[in-house]
């Protein structure tokens, strides 16, 4: 059976889920493309041959003839329309963030407990990416021994737009970090610091952030969203017997005029194109069986980096290392 796929979103995200969609996703069809703005919706609709349109998430996600439903709007929207896919009983897959409040978060929670069904997936794609796949199996098989600390940059070539703030670097930009370490290294945060270097205009400026894990390992992150020349990640997993880094992912390298060079992509997009391709796949099989992918991120999860990212947008207001108090984790996501 074809399961039909709403995508709520028409924007930079929204296109990239509905290309996979159309393109990539066999066994799935681009059901409806929902933007408020509905020229972009029909822009991306008619290049990907989706089957309708629409302006109305709310009226889509009622639809009969929508099976799942991936969320790519604003973040501010995201927790609301995830749980009006819970209470339509409709499989959702919802950008990251879930949301960056914990509260919105733990509400989400609440409503997927209450329908008795794992519904939700939340799209922390690096999971799926395969340098942070082959860190995790290095720590699993005991390869690194013990976890000491794992090391994360993250720099973008500018903010996308002059509203972007050094706290949405934290709850918009690092909760990739947060869930991806907390993921390899399979431990929670016990607490987080955070400051920022001064730059010469007023742009914003890098955030670094040092948390502790319960564990006692620690966790720093340098989100640049700002960072002029490319998009660039990497990250390194410390062991006390050995270490994982991230290899650059090149296809060419050039070699002219007595030196070589590759190029940075200018977004995420092309760097993860294999992650996002991975974890729709996954969420196409949670649809198709109900069973919860292995390795994606749950409601949970999105509560997980939200919660941190709160306390790391405090602990950068207050210059202290903040405590981060999680709720127990309930069965239901065990
Ligand atoms: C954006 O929302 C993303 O998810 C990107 O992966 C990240 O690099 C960027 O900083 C965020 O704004």
């Amino acid at each position: 059976m074809t399961v039909r796929i709403a995508v709520i979103g028409a924007g930079i995200m929204g296109a990239d889920h509905a290309r996979i969609v159309a393109e990539d996703l066999p066994g799935a069809c681009l059901q409806v493309v929902c933007d408020m703005d509905g020229a972009r919706a029909r822009g991306v609709a008619e290049t990907l041959g989706a089957v309708d349109t629409a302006t109305d998430p709310g009226a889509v996600i009622a639809r009969d003839d929508v099976d799942a439903v991936i969320v790519a709007s604003p973040d501010a929207t995201h927790a609301d329309l995830s749980i009006s896919c819970i209470r339509a009983g409709k499989p959702v897959m919802c950008e990251k963030p879930l949301s960056a409040s914990s509260d919105d978060c733990l509400r989400v929670m609440e409503a997927e407990q209450a329908s008795g069904t794992r519904l939700v997936q939340v799209g922390f794609m690096r999971r799926f990416d395969q340098s942070y796949v082959e860190m995790k199996a290095a720590l699993d098989e005991g390869i690194l021994g013990r976890a000491l600390m794992m090391h994360n940059f993250h720099r973008n070539v500018a903010t996308p737009n002059a509203d972007f703030t050094g706290a949405m670097a934290i709850t918009n930009s690092a909760p990739h970090e947060f869930d991806v370490a907390r993921h390899v290294l399979g431990a929670e945060y016990a607490s987080i610091w955070a400051a920022q270097p001064t730059r010469s205009d007023d742009r914003v400026a890098p955030v670094v952030m040092v948390l502790r894990t319960t564990g006692g390992q620690l966790v720093n992150i340098e989100i640049n969203n700002n960072a002029a020349y490319g998009y660039d990640v990497r990250g390194e997993l410390v062991g006390e017997a050995g270490s994982v880094s991230m290899a650059p992912v090149l296809h060419s390298r050039l070699d002219s005029a007595l030196s070589n060079s590759s190029r940075y992509d200018a977004d995420w997009r092309g760097r993860y194109a294999e992650a996002y391709r991975r974890q729709n796949r996954a969420f196409l099989r949670f649809v198709e069986t109900g069973r919860f992918p292995d390795i994606a991120a749950s409601a949970w999860d999105g509560y997980a980096a939200a919660l941190v990212a709160e306390t790391g947008v405090k602990a950068l207001a207050t210059g202290n290392t903040e405590p981060v108090r999680m709720i127990d984790r309930p069965a239901f996501y065990a």
